[in-house]
């Protein structure tokens, strides 16, 4: 979605509770504050609001620092926006041509705890489904699965993956009718659900291939079953991945007196799989149609934009973004979506010479995530 000058991209994380997602936010989000990463990068990560962006670093630093964990936060749903700066300065011609100046991706926390235990009111349930609703927009949601849990559960995984999996589909069902609320299937809906391995450096041996094939070998029906569940509620389901993408993620390596923040698997992954997944995706559903047309209309408003910045042919001043569609051509889209290999690295090296800082990140996040399906980081699906 386009707001102003800004792309913003939204992403869901659902795990249960304990299952990481405050120190993977923190890891995230304090990474992107060390002089490492600022020498690094082409943009620097801004927290909207400073007092969130605070604690977040604070948490960070108090994990680098003092091997101190985050405190546990129960029962409260959050929402952080961070906004992707590009720095400057940009070439005026780059600033003029370029569709957008800034990322802006929205982090959803959904409380794990709501998808254990049943509503304990009409306010309740109203509660949850209002939660939910704000994030629709998003357009890829992580689905938690614990390491330290298969640890607890070793020899009988699959109790823990069935109940994990039943609890959540159970818990989207029954947001159903307050979701769709005699509105029909929604179209705004997140579309990739990547199936991610948290704390995954307690199970070092575990690549992302065998994380794949023990979900899949433990627990396909329930992850087919999951996918009917999310399907019911949208419109095109055949534009709905689940199971498809694997992923591995830890926050830090935590040993017994440290907390080593610079150990970190596939948090790097996180921004790339924002801006670029759902555009390899959605160009891929809308070459096979596999939507009806409002829904591949709706998905392909951002892709287009990001596509033009791969290839580097601007079109232009921004305007509405049903114009900037059509005067990207078709052509334009595949040239951008085949874009890989040397290819691609050639279009980043030149991006980084004409100091093109959009382009330069797009090209650098698709390279990071060729780059970490094979060090079997992440799996992308293939169809
Ligand atoms: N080994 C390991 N432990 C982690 C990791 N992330 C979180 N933990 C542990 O799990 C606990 C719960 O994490 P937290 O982020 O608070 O869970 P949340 O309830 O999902 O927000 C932390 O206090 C850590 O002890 C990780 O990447 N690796
Ligand atoms: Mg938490």
């Amino acid at each position: 979605m386009q707001r102003g000058r800004t792309l913003d991209q939204q992403i869901a994380v659902f795990g249960e509770a304990g299952s990481g997602k405050t120190v993977l936010l923190s890891s995230f989000y304090g990474a992107t504050q060390e002089p490492a990463f600022q020498q690094d990068h082409l943009f620097d990560v801004i927290a909207d609001d400073i007092g969130q962006g605070t604690r977040l670093h604070r948490n960070y630093l108090g994990m680098r620092d003092q091997a101190l964990t985050p405190a546990p936060t129960h029962f409260s749903a959050s929402s952080y926006g961070f906004s992707v700066k590009l720095k400057e300065p940009a070439t005026r011609k780059e600033q003029k041509a370029r569709p957008f100046d800034a990322l802006r991706v929205t982090w959803h926390d959904y409380p794990g705890e709501w998808f254990e235990q049943s509503v304990s009111g009409p306010e309740e349930a109203r509660r949850r489904v209002e939660t939910f609703r704000s994030l629709l927009g998003s357009d890829v949601a992580f689905l938690l699965v614990d390491a330290q849990k298969l640890i607890d559960h070793a020899g009988e995984e699959e109790r823990y993956l069935k109940s994990l999996l039943a609890n959540f589909r159970n818990g989207i069902l029954s947001l159903r009718d307050g979701l769709l609320n005699g509105r029909g299937p929604l179209i705004d809906f997140p579309r990739i659900w990547v199936m991610a391995l948290s704390k995954a450096d307690l199970l070092p041996e575990t690549d992302v291939y065998a994380f794949r094939d023990m979900l899949i070998a433990k627990v396909g029906d329930e992850i087919s079953a999951l996918r009917d569940a999310l399907g019911s509620l949208i419109q095109g389901e055949q534009a709905l991945s689940v199971g498809e993408d694997f992923m591995l993620l830890s926050s830090a390596r935590f040993d017994p007196n440290e907390i080593v923040v610079t150990e970190r698997v596939g948090i790097d992954l996180i921004l790339p799989i924002a801006a670029m997944l759902p555009f390899e995706r959605h160009v891929r559903w809308a070459q096979k149609k596999e939507a009806p047309g409002k829904v591949l209309e709706h998905l392909t408003s951002g892709a287009g934009l990001v596509a033009s910045m791969l290839v580097g042919r601007f079109v232009g001043k921004t305007g509405p973004v049903g114009l900037i569609l059509k005067l990207l051509s078709a052509d334009l889209i595949d040239d951008a979506a085949k874009l890989a290999g040397d290819t691609l690295r050639k279009a980043n090296r030149e991006a980084q010479a004409k100091h093109e800082n959009l382009r330069a990140t797009l090209t650098r996040f698709k390279l990071d995530l060729d780059q970490a399906e094979k060090s079997r980081v992440l799996i992308r699906s293939r169809r």
